[in-house]
């Protein structure tokens, strides 16, 4: 028989990789999907299976982080062995419009799966990972962060974060949950949430490179983060679980790199150098070159000249809007994955320049099924998320 996992946060990034990942190795999963005005289960969909099917191995649960009775009903119907808590409202700056929100899902969420495992009694026969993450180190103490480091959250999703993190240890110590925290660094992939930094980058890319956008605004060029791929994350998260002790692990690559780095490195895939100059919002990335060659390769010919056109009247395609910049940053995260190489035998396949090339690849892909929309007279719209 293989085993039952349930995981919150299914319809996100993580929670679509780690399902298949499941499914792969022969479990059935059970996911918590939210009710929505629309469907919204696109990242699932190639895994989706017809209700009318007896035998699944993907099912899904309406429910929600916020109600505790709906979440102690799920894990008592699927008898889970495992359950993955990926949901949450996970975007930092917008956690600072919706705080109490974000304290209730983030936080008291991951309270109602300890507190419904062990009133249901399943203490010995379900194991928890909780989606700890980096921004806890929010003012970084040290440099490179470890297990060890202490925290310092600056944003209320790293503060709801603090408290998942401390009560997952709390229940592990007070009542022998095998309850474990994957502090988890930035993982990105082409699924990724369309606001956060890589993907807005990676889609503004090829908006910009097919003529469906003029300019890419972003917040703060200077940030350092530690970027993996999200494919390589889930899978520290299944071994976190398969650990005979619970425990605490960093995952993270060990390389940080500047939000301003990340994008000259996704244009100079597609073939166009950029240069950056001048100061915090006055600060611009203009075009300095082509490579024609490479253009072609990976965005594709009939696009050149018009592209070649577009920069010869505004070579600035990035630029600074302090609308994206947070009350408080956190500048600068560098994980050490050493505990985590050593006791899960985890180490990432992919290296920056894989993440980036595969993602900006996709959304060149994506945004060309836009590019036939509009050149079907369609009308295409411009997110500045
Ligand atoms: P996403 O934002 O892509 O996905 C979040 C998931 O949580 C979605 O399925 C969302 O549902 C669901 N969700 C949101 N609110 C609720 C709620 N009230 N009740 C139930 N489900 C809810 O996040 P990621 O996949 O990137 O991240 C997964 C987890 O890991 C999150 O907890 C995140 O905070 C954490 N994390 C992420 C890192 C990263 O770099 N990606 C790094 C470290 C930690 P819906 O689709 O309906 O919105
Ligand atoms: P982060 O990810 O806040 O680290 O949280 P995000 O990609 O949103 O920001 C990374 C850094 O880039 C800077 N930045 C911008 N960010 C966004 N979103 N949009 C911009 O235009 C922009 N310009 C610059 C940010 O200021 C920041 O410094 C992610 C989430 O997945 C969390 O859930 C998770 O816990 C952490 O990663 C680890």
């Amino acid at each position: 028989m293989g085993k039952n996992a349930l995981i919150t946060g299914i319809t996100g990034q993580d929670g679509a990789y780690l399902a298949e990942f499941l499914i792969k190795k022969g479990y059935i999963v059970h996911g918590i999907k939210r009710r929505s005005s629309l469907l919204n289960t696109d990242r699932i969909d190639h895994l989706y299976q017809d209700p009318h099917i007896e035998k699944r191995n993907l099912i899904l649960h309406y429910g929600d982080l916020s109600d505790s009775m709906n979440i102690t009903r799920i894990i008592q119907e699927c008898r889970p062995d495992e359950i993955y808590n990926l949901g949450a409202m996970s975007h930092v700056k917008v956690s600072f419009d919706v705080p109490e929100y974000t304290a209730n899902t983030d936080g008291i969420g991951t309270l109602r799966i300890l507190e419904a495992v062990r009133l249901l009694d399943m203490k010995k026969d379900t194991r928890i990972y909780q989606a700890s993450t980096s921004e806890l180190y929010g003012l970084v103490r040290e440099v490179p962060q470890t297990e060890n480091t202490p925290f310092y959250p600056r944003s209320p999703y790293a503060c709801a974060k603090l408290y998942a993190y401390w009560i997952t240890v709390n229940y592990r110590e007070a009542y022998g949950l095998h309850a474990s925290n994957g502090i988890l660094f930035n993982h990105e992939s082409p699924i990724r949430g369309e606001t956060f930094v890589s993907r807005k980058i990676t889609r503004g890319l090829a908006r910009i490179v097919l003529g469906l956008q003029n300019t890419l605004f972003m917040g703060n060029l200077s940030s350092k983060r530690d970027w993996g791929h999200a494919k390589d994350y889930v899978k520290a998260m299944y071994l976190i679980l398969q650990q005979n002790e619970p425990d605490d692990y960093v995952i993270a690559t060990g390389v940080t790199t500047e939000v301003r780095e990340f994008i000259r490195r996704a244009f100079a895939f597609t073939g166009v150098e950029l240069s950056f100059n001048g100061e915090k919002e006055n600060e611009t990335g203009k075009v300095v070159s082509v490579n024609e060659e490479t253009f072609i390769e990976k965005v594709d010919k009939a696009h050149l000249e018009r592209f070649k056109s577009q920069i010869k009247t505004n070579p600035y395609i990035v630029r600074v809007d302090p609308g994206y910049y947070r009350p408080t940053e956190v500048d600068l995260l560098l994980g050490n994955p050493t505990k985590a190489n050593e006791k899960l035998g985890w180490k990432p396949e992919y290296d920056l320049d894989g993440l980036i090339n595969e993602m900006v690849a996709s959304d060149i892909v994506l945004m060309k099924k836009e590019n036939y929309l509009r050149e079907g007279g369609h009308k295409i719209l411009n997110y500045f998320e």
